[in-house]
């Protein structure tokens, strides 16, 4: 376990170095399934899951929602200046990551530095903080998972940003993903994400959605050409979501980011980052949309957190459901692993929750959930009948004439034959209540 971090002063004095205590303990402050050094097959827990921890909800967000401001008081919020403020706020979040030992972490140009309407300030303000980060950085061996730019909070980008139908807001939101893209590389950043916050429409009667998706992607093509000539090497990742803030948003979800990317050539170098709330949104499961986006080989990365079943809004909650993440462990191991993407907590604790402890705590519950996830997944593959008994369910196309129809040996006509020749095809059971069973035994074992 690394030393932890503190700048000029402490800013979660109380709070140490969060220990692996096992299943078995009953403190609030410590690990019960995480222990980074574990290893779960051929990596380490920390190589499988990459943890990282998101700067704008646990150090900008102070709590306010709709009907009310924030509640929780940050203590590194003083300070004369703007950068002096950014400067104590990178300190207390290199505390944090340092005390948790996460590997890595990721931010908003604007979560970063100081925002400004002066192309200039703003530039300048997002160099210095660079700066700084690089120095917390190569002190302390966190790393940049992503870096992205916030082009939804200004009330410039109402009414979108690359999607625009004004082209001096095109070109303003150019500012901010150069700036990003450098920010990004500068820091070693090892993917960077679009989220399309505000890239959709309202209502159809104002808006060209067709003209609005050719700027989308000549706009992201423009930032792939860039990115790749200031030497990024990682992946580009475009995170769906159907709605909230827009009425409709045009990466609704796997499926149509991908066929979008197809269309402009662009999946060779964008991937996808598929955020848990995000896939429950647009009515799929979050394992459903991890899915789609593996299937297409374009799984990049996850914005790891929950919803509330209740209601339909991006709640953004911890992740703590373990058929979730088992869910999601599934997908990633049969992928072969997350990486250069890894488990981001896109997850704010809840208003009511002001106290340190509780940062710390929603981020221990959401790292235990994932390594009883991989646990439980990892047996599942390795250990139990899982994998072969999908296998049996399909081994018809195995060999024979459903072998040579898979492989495109078949026209309709001697597909149709074959009919003739097997009769009427027997009933076999889907035994889905067999794998749940199969399932909770592994999850309680
Ligand atoms: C909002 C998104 C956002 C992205 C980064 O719903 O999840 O936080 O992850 O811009
Ligand atoms: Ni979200
Ligand atoms: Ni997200």
């Amino acid at each position: 376990m690394s030393t932890p971090f503190t700048g000029s002063r402490e800013h979660f004095p109380g709070i140490g170095s969060i220990p692996y205590e096992g299943a078995g303990s009953d403190n609030p402050l410590a690990f019960k399934h995480y222990d980074a050094a574990r290893t779960i097959g051929t990596r380490t827990m920390r190589e499988h899951l990459r943890f990282a921890v998101c700067y704008w909800h646990s150090f900008c967000n102070a709590g306010h929602d709709p009907f009310g401001p924030g509640t929780r008081a940050f203590g590194w919020d003083r300070g004369e200046t703007a950068l002096a403020r950014a400067e104590a706020k990178l300190d207390a979040a290199f505390e944090f990551f340092t005390k948790l030992d996460v590997p890595y972490y990721c931010f908003h140009d604007v979560d970063l530095a100081p925002d400004a309407d002066d192309i200039g300030e703003y530039r300048d303000n997002l160099a210095h903080m660079v700066a700084a980060a690089k120095q917390r950085q190569q002190a302390t061996g966190v790393k940049l998972l992503w870096g992205t730019a916030n082009l939804f909070s200004h009330p410039r980008y109402m009414n979108g940003a690359a999607t625009n139908p004004d082209f001096a807001v095109v070109a303003r939101a150019a500012v901010q993903v150069k700036a990003a893209l450098d920010a990004t590389v500068e820091l070693g950043g090892e993917n960077y994400v679009f989220w399309g916050g505000r890239e959709g429409y309202a209502s159809l009667l104002n808006t060209d959605m067709g003209r609005e998706l050719e700027h989308f992607a000549r706009f992201l093509t423009m930032a792939r050409d860039y990115g790749r000539s200031i030497g990024f090497t990682g992946n580009f990742l475009i995170e769906p979501k159907p709605m909230e803030p827009m009425k409709h948003q045009y990466d609704f979800d796997s499926a149509t980011v991908a066929g979008f990317l197809q269309r402009h050539g662009l999946a060779g170098d964008f991937k996808l980052n598929i955020e848990a709330n995000h896939a429950t949104l647009s009515g799929h499961t979050f394992e459903h949309d991890l899915q789609v986006a593996s299937d297409h080989g374009l799984l990049g990365s996850i914005d790891a957190n929950r919803g509330n079943p209740q209601n339909g809004w991006d709640t953004d909650q911890f992740p703590t459901d373990l058929y979730d993440t088992v869910g999601a462990m599934l997908v990633v191991l049969r992928q072969g692993g997350l990486a250069p993407g890894g488990l981001n907590f896109d997850a704010k604790v809840r208003r009511e929750s002001i106290e340190a402890e509780d940062l710390f705590e929603a981020h221990i519950g959401g790292m235990d959930a994932f390594a009883r996830g991989l646990e439980v997944a990892h047996a599942l593959l390795a250990d139990s009948p899982l994998e072969r008994w999908r296998a049996e369910r399909y081994a018809s196309f195995d060999d024979g004439p459903g072998k040579a129809f898979a492989e495109g040996g078949l026209d309709l006509a001697a597909l149709a034959a074959k009919s003739g020749e097997l009769g009427e095809p027997q009933r076999r059971s889907g035994r889905q209540e067999r794998y749940e069973n199969l399932l909770n035994q592994y999850l309680v074992r």
